[in-house]
């Protein structure tokens, strides 16, 4: 089975968390963390970093890896591996770019509405800084049919 790791980092700062509407490519219109592929070569976490500067003009310091979700889909048989991360620090004014628009949100009004609809699962656990692995298998328009997600000790 094909896999495709791919990396999502958030910044939280109590009580607020910086989020970036997706504006092109896989996700869009969704309000999500910040990353995408890892490149041949590179590690997850140089991934996560390049990333986060390519789409917000952030450069975040220090990342702890919280979790790792796999993504299914039932009409593609491509696994997708999230690895999951908080940035502990950060320099730099987030900016909008050709990917993203940066927006700081209250915790206690994230959009789930307007996210992937697995993050209502797994935020929680995120912003009580636990850490988790997980599945969620996603049906026709992005449905969630399967759940399962664990807190763990360590990653
Ligand atoms: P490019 O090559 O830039 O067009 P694109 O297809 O836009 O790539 P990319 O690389 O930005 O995708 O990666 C997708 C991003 O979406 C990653 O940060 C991971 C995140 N993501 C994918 N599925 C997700 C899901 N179910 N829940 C979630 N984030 C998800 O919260």
């Amino acid at each position: 089975m094909p896999k495709k790791i791919l990396t999502l980092c958030l910044i939280h700062q109590h009580p607020r968390i910086l989020l970036g509407m997706k504006k092109r490519g896989f996700g869009a219109g969704r309000w999500n963390g910040f990353g995408g592929k890892v490149q041949p070569g590179e590690t997850i976490e140089a991934a996560a970093k390049r990333e986060f500067l390519e789409e917000a003009s952030v450069k975040v310091g220090d990342i702890e890896k919280v979790g790792i979700l796999n993504f299914e889909f039932q009409s593609n048989p491509e696994i997708l591996e999230c690895h999951i991360f908080h940035a502990l620090n950060f320099e730099g004014e987030p900016a909008e770019s050709d990917e993203m628009k940066p927006q700081w949100f209250e915790v206690s009004a994230i959009p789930f509405k307007d996210m992937w609809p697995d993050d209502i699962h797994w935020m929680p656990l995120f912003l009580a800084g636990k850490k988790f692995t997980g599945k969620f298998l996603f049906g026709k328009g992005d449905t969630v049919l399967e759940v399962k997600l664990t807190e763990v000790k360590m990653l």
